[in-house]
């Protein structure tokens, strides 16, 4: 714990971050506050670090999602729907887990020693067969990334939600995976719940993280896409089809069409979570704590009445009325 303190001051002392607010948050975690939004010391460190190096091209397409709300379904999906007519594009999928094939900004950008490294997009981004489209992905909320992604006037943002109570059943789960990480301390599901409902979770808070996507969808909607994980459940066709012609990569008649469905299939929870590759308990090489299997669990809508007592229930959806429904999104409960 002393340890722990000493980081915080050389931490504080050392980021350029207007970050005072650090909260206690699972194992040997804690979260620090940041322009408004809670991150972990060393999602912290490499958001600044995407701050302070990024630059969107014009042709990139940025997949946006607050953590476990269907990132790795939409970076397969991204993927396919990009690089369709790349040959050998679905055995791409059959080979590379989704993680891999669509870095994360402020995961793959910070690799060595903390060193900002653009050659990683580069290359992981040359496995999908050679695009001038760079498909890239973020947790960063819009609050903090906007300006840079509005410096590019034609890069596109896809963004991704979910149902609350999934999307913290979906993180409490992939957090108990982690046991080394966590079992000294693990996050007990009354803390999750209390915690996820005052935002103090990694990115979070969750609905201000939405909200402000979502904001930019409805201003500017050949910029933003905006898609629930629950309407990608209910209509996969559908939604593909409307995300490549937002993309400007509209599927036509013929062949194409027939596109849609092989997408949709190849990109299913069923489909991928069987890959070998997707199965892996090998670890990522960004140093990423939990192994390539733990993105898949369940894949379902509304698994939390499994784990969410009524109480839990009533908090979440008291808080999902006043931020969603109050202003005018009536989702999640
Ligand atoms: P990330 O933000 O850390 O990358 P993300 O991929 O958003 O994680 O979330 C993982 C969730 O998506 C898991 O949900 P669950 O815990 O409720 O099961 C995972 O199972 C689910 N998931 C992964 N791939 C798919 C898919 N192809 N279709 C539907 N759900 C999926």
């Amino acid at each position: 714990m002393e340890k722990e303190e000493d980081d915080h001051h050389h931490f504080n002392n050392s980021s350029s971050s207007s970050s005072s607010q650090i909260e206690k948050w699972c194992g040997h975690e804690f979260l620090y506050k940041f322009n408004g939004f809670w991150f972990t010391k060393t999602y912290l460190k490499t958001t600044q670090q995407v701050l302070q190096h990024f630059k969107p091209l014009p042709n990139d397409v940025i997949l946006a999602s607050f953590p476990k709300t269907g990132t790795t379904w939409l970076k397969a999906l991204l993927h396919s729907i990009i690089h369709r007519h790349s040959p050998n594009s679905s055995d791409t999928l059959l080979l590379n887990h989704p993680q891999e094939l669509i870095p994360s900004l402020e995961t793959n950008l910070y690799v060595q020693n903390g060193n900002f490294i653009p050659t990683i997009i580069e290359d992981q981004n040359n496995k999908g067969g050679g695009t001038s489209s760079r498909i890239l992905a973020t947790h960063i909320p819009y609050q903090i990334i906007g300006d840079l992604l509005r410096s590019s006037s034609t890069c596109k943002i896809v963004y991704i939600t979910r149902n609350p109570k999934d999307t913290l059943i979906s993180l409490w789960h992939f957090l108990q995976k982690s046991g080394n990480v966590f079992a000294s301390d693990p996050w007990e599901l009354p803390s999750a719940v209390d915690q996820f409902c005052r935002g103090i979770v990694p990115f979070g808070s969750y609905y201000d993280h939405v909200l402000a996507y979502r904001d930019e969808s409805r201003k500017k909607p050949e910029k933003v896409f905006f898609v629930t994980y629950e309407e990608l459940k209910e209509n996969p066709n559908g939604c593909v089809e409307r995300i490549a012609e937002f993309l400007g990569c509209p599927f036509e008649g013929g062949e194409d069409q027939d596109l849609v469905g092989e997408i949709v299939k190849n990109c299913s929870f069923e489909n991928l979570s069987g890959h070998e590759v997707n199965m892996s308990n090998e670890m990522p090489p960004s140093g990423f704590p939990l192994p390539y299997s733990s993105f898949f669990r369940r894949g379902e809508v509304g698994d939390h009445v499994n784990y969410l007592g009524e109480e839990m229930v009533r908090m979440i959806d008291d808080v999902t009325r006043e931020k969603f429904h109050g202003g005018g999104f009536v989702y999640g409960v």
